[in-house]
């Protein structure tokens, strides 16, 4: 905002005005460039300022803006020849688009962290349960991934609550055969069906050891569950690999474990270790498909042909869908 001003005040009173009214002399043009320079250098301390200034953001330290190759020397009429005035030119309108380039990149950094609410947030779901007992949406937030708080649903009743729900199907509302960008933000309705992310799972599994909830029930409404002890999923570098689940425990049978060790597969990524299949497309659905799958919960609701509904193998087999299968986490008790 600032910065815009100068450069306006720059473009009005300098360069421009001057050569209208004067006799465009090769001096004239020298003294004007060293004159613009010495501005956009102005320009730049006032940014290194207001950059310190700002410094609480960790994220708006400068960046080093290069030097430009041609220099012009203070009032050195010799060199000031017509090939000198153009390098000068170039390097100075170079310069000029970085200056620009980085006060729009601190702009940016500023709305968002003048966005960034930083009043006090429960990490998960099981911090969220000292303040409330009731399972429903609350805001999160997670201090090792973003300074952002984003919304999860909790359920605060099953197994003693405290779970953080990752992934949520109920109703078919929501479409969960996406590509890689939508599994790894996160898509769906936190009141309803949807999928917290890939990105956020690592960065809630990886802090703190966790547990692993999940709650399946079929059309016939049998209600059965599978709980895992040491839940964790790797970060972006691994495809998010499925690194730990511990042990099992619950009464749906484990179809998870087959599953340990492998990367995360959409259907425009395919890194199971299916040498002919793309699982996820095969089996339109998103999971760490291996050669390819026990378990398959981001599988296309209803649908009841092999391998592609939303099943777990020691449940429901691989041919009817479940009605309902939530996965959620919490902290491990210690
Ligand atoms: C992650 O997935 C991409 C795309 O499928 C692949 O090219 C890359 O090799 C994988 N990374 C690792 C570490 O295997
Ligand atoms: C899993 O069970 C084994 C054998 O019962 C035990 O030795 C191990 O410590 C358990 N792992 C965890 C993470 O609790
Ligand atoms: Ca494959």
């Amino acid at each position: 905002m600032l910065i815009g001003l100068i450069f306006s005040l720059l473009i009005s009173n300098g360069f421009a005005i001057q050569t209208k009214n004067e006799v465009c002399t090769l001096l004239s043009i020298c003294d004007n460039i060293a004159e613009i320079r010495s501005q956009v250098a102005d320009i730049r301390k006032e940014q290194e300022r207001q950059a310190i200034i700002l410094g609480g953001h960790p994220a708006l330290s400068l960046k080093r803006i290069r030097e430009p190759k041609a220099l012009i020397t203070e009032n050195n009429v010799e060199v000031c020849t017509l090939l000198s005035i153009c390098n000068n030119l170039a390097a100075l309108s170079s310069e000029l688009a970085d200056v620009r380039a980085e006060q729009e990149r601190q702009a940016d950094l500023l709305v968002e962290s003048c966005q960034t609410d930083s009043s006090p947030r429960p990490a998960n779901c099981y911090e969220a349960l000292k303040e409330s007992q009731k399972s429903g949406v609350t805001e999160i937030r997670v201090p090792e991934y973003s300074r952002n708080p984003f919304k999860v649903a909790c359920d605060q009743e099953s197994h003693g609550g405290g779970w953080t729900i990752i992934l949520r199907r109920t109703d078919g509302s929501e479409d969960f055969y996406r590509e890689w960008m939508d599994y790894e933000k996160g898509f769906g309705q936190v009141d309803g069906e949807y999928f917290v992310g890939l990105a956020r799972l690592h960065a809630l599994s990886s802090s703190v050891p966790q547990e692993l909830l999940i709650l399946m029930e079929d059309y016939e409404g049998e209600q059965r569950y599978g709980m895992y002890d040491n839940f964790r999923v790797g970060g972006e570098a691994n495809n998010y690999t499925l690194e730990s689940l511990g042990n099992f425990s619950g009464t749906a049978g484990d179809s998870l474990t087959y599953h340990l060790g492998m990367q995360f597969s959409t259907k425009d990524r395919d890194n199971d270790i299916h040498e002919t299949i793309h699982c996820a497309v095969h089996f339109t659905g998103a999971w760490w498909y291996r050669y390819c799958q026990l378990s398959n919960l981001a599988g296309v609701y209803e649908e009841n042909s092999f391998g592609k509904s939303v099943h777990w193998y020691t449940f429901n087999g691989f041919y009817e869908s479940l009605k309902t299968a939530v996965m959620m986490i919490r902290p491990r008790a210690k």
